[in-house]
């Protein structure tokens, strides 16, 4: 394994050729942002310069991760870790009196994900480099990413993310590798019984690449965003003919496809201009994955033996009917062995069982942008429903549910289920549930198609760069590289009855808990007492994800001390970050409501610095690289069943927070890891909720029981926290109670608070409190996205079958 070499005197070169492209005269003249650009450019130029970037050189087959979502987050300090670059430049910087630290803090993260299912979809890269599994990403090139957040009077406010994608200095544009796409028009029949498409109008992406670095082995991998544009960007006849305003709007209307991400999370839109976006991608991604299989002189029909393109959820499900459509008729392939390629080489990860996530398109809409494709789709409909005949002659019910086109739908799960040659959840309970409640039958016709792959994070950016001190101790510790080899850890297990490391760990602990606190006054002027528990929420805002189960508890513990004024507590400071899609009022109200207590609570003198809740506005990559460090306790509430996975839990363990967590998604795992004594799980199991709403469950029965509860909620309702505007809460109200509660908040409140007093009671003693969060560390190796991607390999792209 080659690692690239920095050269100091190289790299100065290059920065000072940088500071000559802004027009200055000398490097001190450059702004703190421009010390950013400058610097990163320097390295990208740099990069490139390396000789042979290298390819993964194993025989394996190459994957093509798709996806509409890469939340790749900053990247010149990550860059920086991978190459083993960091120290050189720090210290060329430092001799110029320039702290990389500040400049490093200049970079707009690239927000171009919304929440865990695009943040894993960048640690899956870092995890492919570095583990060198070949691999390309391919996803937008988006304008606006997600929204920044602020709050107005409690209220979440959103503003465009114009993350200047410009001037970003780690892309290359590749002009060679521009696609022509076409959208719209007809379909003609041939005589032959082909059929032919002819699009209305064509567009062009632009292949935008960043590069994907391996920890240290030298591999750098392409992550391929395509950026619309016109196909043709003067139409010298239309501007002839007087037409030029026409031409000019094609042009407009193309760059307006990659403008911005959908801020839905678990949520499908229905929208025109999104399946538009999919499209786009997916012609793009296939025709330049074709274009290298043709290039390297293979055949086609050995596809499958070389690429594997991995779909991450539905949203590049199109990409299936594509294909079969440029192998049906650009390359005029017979329908059996169009089929053969490509059910050999797509495989799909589901990450999601809530119903309104799950991809339903109107075939009005399918058949008016990519009528081609609906017909190839409506192909492999009358193909399969032959097979379901067979193994259910006559079953109408099972037919309604296999269908891929049905009820003037196009369901994008089904295709990839029929299409595909493998299916994944993303934690062992979520796989066993795809299996069980999803798609039964699928399991029953296919039973070998179906696979778990755990979730994983990235040590290099969720331990390494986010937690240089904890890392530190780490290496001074274990003395091996655990960067690359997360089991490494187990090493600590022993140091976590050793007074002396744990007073190190300790230390460590506070110390990135003063510097969130400063990040919050910075930003807040709110003042945090860094002995208190910081208890960390960070999640997208989602009723399933149970938000307000927090905000309940902490409505708990202030009633508590109202009625006891001298109650005995350990200080705890309540995180929230969290983000709302902008047309989830639920949610929104949820966010308000958590900003409405806070106001109350953080200026109530009763209360005396022994709560404090804050909402830290605009959660992102880069404020969670802060939060994760700084976290004692780390909240994954929601219901069980619900959580496909997450991987903050993950991170957050890792970082020595203590969970406090339903049994749901991967914290089954991390409970089976770290052991039962270490986690703190409350609340219904699956079976149980299942059992629940079956025998009628009713939230107001458990309001009745509970007086304390019940008084929390009037208290909501009272105006209280709201300036007497008793309806300020009325959604997030409504759905606890005559709405039914559908996620079992009320009915796990009681478990809840047992949990939240078992973490105050063992606080007190922090040296056992320590000690938990050691073994922590210790345990969780498992979730490095190393093993996620090795466990990828085996059982999906490079296993025998
Ligand atoms: C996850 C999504 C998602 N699951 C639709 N599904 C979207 C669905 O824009 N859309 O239409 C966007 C995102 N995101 C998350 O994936 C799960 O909720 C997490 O539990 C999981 O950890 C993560 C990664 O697997």
């Amino acid at each position: 394994m080659s690692q690239p070499t920095l050269k100091k005197d190289v790299f100065l070169a290059a920065l000072t050729r940088q500071w000559q492209r802004f027009g200055l005269n000398s490097a001190q003249q450059m702004t703190q942002h421009q010390w950013w650009e400058a610097v990163s450019a320097a390295l990208a130029e740099q990069l490139a310069a390396q000789p042979a970037p290298r390819k993964s050189s194993k025989s394996l087959r190459h994957v093509n991760y798709i996806s509409m979502e890469f939340l790749i987050g900053r990247l010149t300090a990550n860059n920086l870790i991978n190459l083993g670059w960091y120290d050189t430049v720090e210290a060329a910087l430092a001799e110029q009196d320039v702290k990389l630290a500040d400049l490093l803090e200049q970079e707009t993260d690239p927000a171009l994900g919304n929440g865990g299912l695009g943040r894993l979809a960048a640690c899956f890269l870092d995890s492919m480099a570095t583990v060198e599994q070949p691999a390309t990403g391919y996803g937008l090139n988006y304008q606006y990413g997600l929204f920044r957040q602020s709050f107005k009077d409690g209220h979440q406010q959103e503003a465009p993310d114009n993350w200047q994608r410009e001037s970003y200095p780690w892309f290359r544009h590749n002009a060679a590798l521009a696609v022509d796409v076409g959208i719209g028009g007809k379909v003609e029949k041939l005589a032959d019984g082909r059929e032919q498409w002819h699009p209305a109008f064509t567009l062009r992406g632009e292949a935008w690449d960043l590069p994907v670095l391996g920890f240290r082995n030298g591999v750098t991998q392409p992550l391929r965003l395509w950026q619309a544009t016109h196909a043709h960007p003067f139409d010298l006849n239309d501007f002839n003919d007087g037409k030029f305003l026409q031409a000019e709007k094609q042009g407009v209307e193309a760059a307006k496809l990659t403008k911005v991400l959908y801020p839905n999370d678990n949520h499908q839109a229905g929208k025109r201009l999104r399946l538009m976006q999919q499209y786009f991608q997916c012609a793009c991604s296939v025709a330049d994955i074709l274009r290298k299989h043709h290039l390297a002189g293979r055949k086609i029909a050995d596809l499958p033996k070389y690429e594997v393109i991995q779909l991450n959820d539905t949203h590049p499900t199109i990409a299936i009917p594509e294909m079969l459509r440029i192998l049906l008729d650009e390359h005029q392939l017979d329908w059996d062995a169009a089929w053969a390629i490509t059910s050999k080489t797509f495989a799909y990860t589901n990450h999601t069982l809530m119903p309104e996530a799950l991809e339903c398109w109107d075939e009005k809409l399918v058949r008016s942008l990519l009528p081609r494709h609906f017909s190839i789709i409506k192909q492999i409909n009358a193909n399969f429903k032959k097979l379901v005949d067979q193994h259910w002659p006559g079953d109408d019910a099972v037919w309604a549910k296999l269908a891929v086109h049905h009820n003037k739908q196009v369901r994008m799960a089904n295709l990839c289920v029929v299409s595909g040659f493998a299916v994944n959840g993303v934690a062992q309970l979520h796989s066993d549930l795809v299996v069980k409640d999803l798609f039964p039958e699928y399991h029953q016709l296919w039973p070998n198609k179906f696979h778990n792959v755990t979730n994983g994070i990235t040590p290099r950016r969720w331990l390494k760069q986010c937690n240089p001190a904890l890392s530190g101790l780490i290496d001074n510790t274990l003395k091996v590289e655990w960067a690359n080899d997360l089991d490494a850890l187990k090493g600590l297990e022993k140091y976590a009855d050793d007074a002396a490391f744990r007073q190190q760990y300790q230390q460590i602990k506070r110390e990135n808990k003063v510097a969130l606190a400063n990040y919050v006054h910075s930003v807040m002027g709110l003042t945090l007492n860094p002995d208190a528990i910081f208890d960390v929420q960070i999640k997208r805002l989602h009723e399933y994800k149970r938000q307000h189960l927090n905000l309940l508890h902490i409505l708990s513990l202030y009633r508590q001390l109202r009625d006891n004024p001298e109650m005995d507590m350990v200080p705890r400071v309540f995180l929230f970050g969290a983000k709302a899609a902008p047309g989830y009022y639920l949610a929104k109200n949820i966010i308000y409501a958590i900003n409405q207590a806070a106001e109350k609570i953080n200026n109530d003198p009763i209360v005396k610095d022994r709560l404090k809740v804050v909402f830290i506005p605009d959660y992102r990559v880069s404020v969670a690289e802060l939060m994760i460090p700084a976290a004692d306790v780390s909240e994954q509430i929601s219901t069980a069943g619900k959580e496909a996975s997450g991987t903050g839990n993950m991170k957050l363990a890792l970082n020595g927070a203590l969970t406090v967590g339903t049994l749901d998604g991967a914290n089954v795992e991390i409970a089976e890891q770290v052991g039962e004594d270490n986690i703190f799980i409350f609340g219904n199991t699956v079976e149980q909720v299942k059992a629940l709403l079956k025998k009628g469950y009713d939230p107001l029965s458990y309001r009745k029981k509970d007086k304390h509860l019940k008084a929390i909620l009037d208290e909501l309702a009272s105006g209280a926290f709201s300036q007497g505007d008793k309806h300020a809460f009325d959604l997030m109200l409504h759905s606890l109670l005559e709405g039914g509660d559908p996620y079992l908040v009320l009915a796990d409140f009681a478990s809840y608070c047992e949990a939240q007093r078992q973490v105050d009671k063992l606080y007190r003693d922090r040296d056992e409190w320590t000690r938990r969060t050691i073994l922590n560390t210790a345990r969780v190796g498992m979730f490095s996205s190393d093993r996620s991607i090795r466990d990828y390999q085996q059982r999906i792209w490079q296993a025998k079958r």
